[in-house]
C-alpha cells in the first residue's frame, strides 16, 4: 500500500552538515520525494507539530530545539516520501526517539545524541502513523507544493485578484 511520511532534517542535522548523507540514508528505501523544501518554523507551526507533546516537561526545549534556537540554524529541511509502506520504512531507518538507544546503523543512532539539558538531538523527523503523516504533511506543505494528490482539496478564490484560485486542503 502506498503510503506518504513527513520527514523534517531537524536544525541539529542542518548544522552537521548531514543532509546529504540522510538523503543518501533514505534513497536505500527506494521511495520517491514528492515534495521538499527549506522552511522557517514559527512558533506557532512548531506548536502545532509537537501538540501531542504538549503537557511534557520537555516542550519547551524541544520547541527552541526545532525552531534551530539551540543550533542557530533557524530552518529544517522539509520532505515527503511517498510509496509502499514509506513509515515503516522510513522510521526503522530513523531508528527510536533516543538517540542513545537507537540503532547504531539507523540514522539517530550514527548522528544523534542527548544534550547534557537533556535535549533529544536526534537529527530527523518521520511521521509514524498514516493519521500522524496526514496532519504534518498538510501542515507543513501546500497542496499545490506536493506533486501527487495525497488528500481532498478545495479551491479558493483570492480576496484581492479575482481571476486567481488557490487549492487549500479540506
Ligand atoms: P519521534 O520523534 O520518534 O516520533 P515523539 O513523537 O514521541 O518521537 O517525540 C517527538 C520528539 O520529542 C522526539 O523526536 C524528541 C523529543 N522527545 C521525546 N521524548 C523525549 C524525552 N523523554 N526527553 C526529551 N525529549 C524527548
Ligand atoms: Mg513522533
Amino acid at each position: 500500500m502506498n503510503q506518504a511520511t513527513l520527514i523534517l532534517i531537524k536544525p541539529d542535522g542542518l548544522k552537521k552538515s548531514l543532509t546529504g548523507n540522510i538523503l543518501t540514508r533514505l534513497s536505500e528505501t527506494k521511495l520517491e520525494i514528492v515534495a521538499a523544501k527549506m522552511a522557517r518554523v514559527s512558533e506557532s507551526l512548531a506548536k502545532k507539530h509537537y501538540q501531542h507533546l504538549k503537557e511534557k516537561p520537555f516542550f519547551n526545549e524541544l520547541i527552541r530545539y526545532i525552531r534551530g534556537e539551540l543550533h542557530d540554524r533557524y530552518k529544517v529541511m522539509a520532505l515527503v516520501y511517498w510509496g509502499e509502506n514509506a513509515i515503516h520504512k522510513c522510521r526503522e531507518l530513523a531508528g527510536t526517539t533516543n538517540p542513545e538507544e537507537a540503532e547504531s546503523t539507523s540514522i539517530r543512532g550514527s548522528y544523534g545524541r542527548i544534550t547534557t539539558a537533556g535535549v533529544y538531538e536526534n537529527v530527523v523527523h518521520v511521521s509514524s502513523s498514516e493519521d500522524e503523516a496526514k496532519r504534518e504533511i498538510k501542515l507543513w506543505f501546500k497542496p499545490d507544493e506536493v506533486i501527487v494528490d495525497l488528500y481532498p482539496v478545495k479551491e479558493i478564490t483570492e480576496k484581492e485578484y479575482k481571476e486567481h484560485k488557490e487549492r487549500v486542503w479540506l
